[in-house]
């Protein structure tokens, strides 16, 4: 390799979180980790009715695990702008079944939910993660994780799934006012009993900002979107098909993977500690190259 031209990339070295309690593992970020999407909702499957849906997800988790995945997050409820609420019991039934069949592959498993009774169920039948798109607000939420030892990922969010795009969000400073709600909700945690060590953070791409102007503003200070820490808080981003991918390449949600991977790489740039992709095969052989350009950077900046 021609050194010259290694030696002039300006990749800056980013401190990397500490490894993050999750259940039975801990999770370590010497590079991002790759948590695939599980949606067991009738909308992202052939309409077989529910136990079809079962196989169907079963058989896609079996995939992303043979892709690589890290992690595999199970949710049964869309969160998608506008989706209407999915009752208790409908929710349980699909996640609850899911995450016992999966539990056997030792693969760490998350859960996203924002519902206290099915963070308990989930984590009754082996769950090692809640992801709460609403940080944990819920009343009863803090106590359903509280006497374990799973990982949380708190997300921000601006209003509620059904409203939050219909008028146009408003912040003054989009990147400070996300630190602030999330460094309160770490506050919150912690002062509830949450270990430091169980929390990652997320901004929340999607959830209540404008298209382009606030979701690539937190992309861009990515870092700057967490609590200031020492060590930082592991980030976790999940852009993969949304909006922001398709508002700049106007394709829709389907053909948006190759823009999905772009953000994937420019999180990871940032210093995201793991991202929540459709597309895992794919996003790994990204990400690899990128770590391959990383560690070269890295070996000529240790060289002087
Ligand atoms: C469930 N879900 C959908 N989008 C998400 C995102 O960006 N982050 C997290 N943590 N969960 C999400």
């Amino acid at each position: 390799m021609n050194d010259r031209y290694v030696s002039k990339v300006e990749t800056p070295s980013l401190p990397i979180p500490e490894p993050l309690q999750c259940g039975r593992f801990k999770l370590t970020f010497e590079r991002p980790l790759v948590m695939g999407i599980l949606n067991v909702t009738p909308d992202s499957f052939s309409d077989g009715g529910k136990y079809a849906m079962r196989g169907d997800a079963l058989r896609q988790a079996e995939r992303m695990l043979l892709d690589g995945a890290d992690i595999i997050d199970i949710g049964g409820e869309s969160t998608r702008p506008g989706a209407p609420p999915v009752p208790l019991d409908e929710e349980l039934e699909r996640v609850i079944p899911l995450v016992e069949q999966l539990r056997g592959t030792n693969m760490p498993l998350s859960v996203d939910t924002y519902k206290p009774e099915v963070m308990r169920h989930a984590l009754a039948a082996g769950a090692d993660l809640i992801n709460d798109i609403w940080g944990f607000r819920m009343p009863g939420a803090i106590d359903a994780v509280r006497n374990s030892q799973c990982g949380l990922c708190v997300m921000h969010m601006l209003g509620e799934p059904q409203t939050m795009q219909l008028g146009e969000p408003a912040y003054d400073d989009v990147v400070a006012e996300v630190r602030g709600f999330l460094a309160e909700r770490v506050a919150t945690l912690t002062r509830a009993g949450v270990a430091r060590a169980r929390i990652s953070v997320d901004p929340g791409f999607g959830f209540g900002k404008a298209v382009v102007e606030h979701n690539y503003a937190m992309l861009a200070h990515l870092q700057d979107t967490a609590p200031h820490a020492e060590p930082p808080f592991p980030i976790l981003a999940g852009m993969s098909r949304k909006s922001m991918v398709g508002a700049v390449i106007g394709r829709p949600a389907p053909e948006r993977v190759a823009g999905s991977i772009a953000a994937a790489v420019c999180a990871a740039e940032r210093g995201a500690a793991i991202l929540r992709v459709h597309d895992v095969a794919q996003t790994i052989d990204a990400l690899k190259v990128w770590a391959a350009m990383r560690d070269a950077a890295n070996r000529s900046r240790a060289r002087g």
